[in-house]
Order: C-alpha cells, then structure tokens, then sequence
C-alpha cells in the first residue's frame, strides 16, 4: 500500500518496488537504445508532464481519437453493459479515468457498480483517478495497479462479472506482434461471461493520420522530446531535448504512425544510470513509438489462438474509430 488509503474505499499497489522498476526501466533502455533501429520503450512517455502533454493532445483539433472514441462511449455504453451485465470494470493504461466513467454510469443506471481496478504505469494519474473515481462513485470500491500491462496482467487477479477496457487505441503502441500474446494473457484474467473492450484507432486517408501526430500547435512534438527528458530524470542521461527534431510519418504498407526523435547534430549521451553511453551521428533517429492502425480483418487476424473471439465491433459513422468487444472462447 503507498502512503495509506485516500479513503477507505481507494487501494493503491505496486507491481514492483522502485529499485526493482528503476534496474528493469534502465535495462529496457539500454537494450532498445542499442538495437537496430534504436529505440525508447513509449511507456516512458507518461510521467507528470508526458501525462499532461497527452492530455493537451487529446484536446487538439487534428487529434481525433479521443473525441471519437468518447462519441461512440456515450452512445454505445448502455448497450454494451447491459450485453455483459459487469459487476467491475477494469480499465489498462487508464491515464485521466476520464471515459471509464461514461460505462460506470451506464453500470450506475443498471444498479449495478461495484468496483473496478485501474492499472497504469504513471502513479500520479492513477492515484488521481482511482481517488477522483471513488468520489464521484459513492460505495464503488477503487483498485489502482501502479504497473506494465505487458508484463503485469496477473496483478488484476480472477475475472467474474468483468469487462475490461484498453481505450484510446493503446493496443496500437504494442507491436502487432507482440499483441497476440497480449490478448491471451488478458484473456487468461476473463471468465466465461466476461469481456475485453478494445479501442482501435482505423486506417484511414493518410493526410490525417498526418497530421493527429504532426500538430500545427507543435503539442505532439514536446510530448515526443519529453520523452528524452523522462530518460534524464530516470536515468541521470545528459541528452538536449531541443536538439533533437520531432519526426512523425505514416508508413501505408506497415499501417502504422511511427514518431521518432532525430539528433540535429553529432553527440555524445552518457546514461551514467543505466550504465551506458550512447553516440548518434548528425541525422541518426530513435524511433520512440509506432502507433498501428486497424481495420476489422487485421483484428479478426489477431484472434486465432488468442482465447478471445470478436463479439460486437462498433464503429462511429465515418469509420474512423472503432470498439472491439472480445469475449472468452
Ligand atoms: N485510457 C486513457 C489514456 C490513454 S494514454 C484514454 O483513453 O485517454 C495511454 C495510457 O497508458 C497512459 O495513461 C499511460 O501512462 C499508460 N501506459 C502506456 N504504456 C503503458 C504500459 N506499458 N503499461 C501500463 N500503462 C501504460
Ligand atoms: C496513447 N496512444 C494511443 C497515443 C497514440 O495516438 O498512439 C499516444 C500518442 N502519441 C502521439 N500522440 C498520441
């Protein structure tokens, strides 16, 4: 438990210690900086002013997912929970807890909420949102899992009465090849009667795929080099943020965004704290996040094997966004 209840009813835990999270974020560090191409875990994104910074995103007039996804919640919500008739809802990579609560009331109008379990890998917005939540929610029990949903799906502990939400088109971050696996080991926290609710974010015309991750307001661009300066706090790393150029692209035959963080100029980083040092050539890049688009066939791909079939698949009108309601074999 961190610093004791906020109220009786909110529960924060820590999949791991800090020392322990500090050794495995430098060794996930040090091995993507020193592949081929170089790399950034993209969870590093979210700590208090990446959180933010994202926040800001979700508000910008190119950036579409969130409002759409929001659109299709407040229509849909009330249809989806009374197909699942939860009793909690679980929500990864819950960020602001902001559209977990359009399926709360939904579960509110049905009488039936009782508890759910954040998991997210930024403490402050977790805490922030489990307590937010357990006080719009009188006698809704509040769970908050400080951890990595690749790797810490076992923390939710037994599904039963359960629908859990990746909102945002998150899933989109992971490799596709990695999110097989991903879907089985979720699915290995469902019972029969439970279900996965997945946001995935749609192909659609390249020019605003473009421009959701090249912002004229430049937003997007901070957000992408905050990344460096989490890697200077968490590492003791010396890299110049501002000397390095904001590249995001749309690589159509891979269906993915991919945001990358291009050196202006021939440098030397020490990462006295993961051990290691780093020379980038002038115009070398590190790619710090893909973000893959979807359509339904790409989804349904994913599924064999996974343990999960695709029950509903919601859409808004334009087809730009879209809800998949996976539920157990
Ligand atoms: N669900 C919210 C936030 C989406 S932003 C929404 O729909 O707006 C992505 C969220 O996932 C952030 O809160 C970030 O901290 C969290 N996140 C990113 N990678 C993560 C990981 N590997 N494990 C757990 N949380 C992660
Ligand atoms: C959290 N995730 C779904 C966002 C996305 O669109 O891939 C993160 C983001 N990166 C740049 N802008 C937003």
């Amino acid at each position: 438990m961190l610093g004791g209840p906020t109220t009786d009813r909110v529960r924060i835990e820590r999949a791991r210690e800090p020392e322990a999270e500090r050794l495995a974020v430098a060794e996930e560090v040090r091995r993507g900086l020193f592949s081929s191409p170089r790399s950034i875990p993209s969870k590093l994104f979210y700590d208090d002013r990446g959180s933010a910074l994202f926040e800001e995103i979700t508000r910008l007039p190119e950036y579409y997912p969130t409002r759409t996804e929001i659109a299709i919640l407040e229509e849909r919500a009330g249809e989806i929970v009374a197909a699942v008739a939860p009793r909690e809802l679980v929500e990864l990579g819950s960020g602001s807890g902001r559209k977990i609560r359009l399926l709360l009331d939904a579960m509110t109008r049905a009488g039936r909420c009782e508890s759910c379990v954040l998991l997210d890998v930024h403490e402050g917005s977790l805490t922030e949102a489990a307590t937010a939540l357990a006080e719009g929610y009188p006698g809704l029990r509040v769970r908050g899992v400080v951890g990595d949903f690749a790797s810490d799906l076992r923390r939710l502990g037994p599904g039963g009465g359960r629908l859990a939400l990746f909102l945002a088109g998150t899933v989109g971050n992971l490799d596709p090849s990695e999110v097989p696996g991903f879907l089985a080991a979720m699915a290995r926290q469902l019972e029969p009667g439970d279900a996965f609710l997945v946001g995935f974010d749609l192909v659609k015309d390249h020019g605003r795929l473009h421009a959701a991750y090249n912002d004229s307001a430049g937003v997007t661009a901070r957000f992408n080099r905050n990344i460096l300066r989490v890697l200077n706090d968490a590492l003791g790393a010396d890299f110049e943020p501002d000397a390095f150029e904001h590249v995001a692209f749309y690589d159509p035959r891979a269906a993915r965004i991919e945001m990358w963080l291009r050196a202006s100029k021939e440098m030397r980083v020490r990462l006295p704290r993961a051990g290691c040092e780093v020379r980038l050539e002038a115009g070398e890049a590190i790619r710090s996040e893909i973000s893959c688009k979807y359509t339904r066939a790409s989804v349904e791909a994913l599924l064999p094997a996974t343990g999960l079939a695709l029950g509903r698949w919601i859409t808004d009108p334009a087809g730009d966004f879209a809800l998949a309601l996976l539920r157990p074999r």
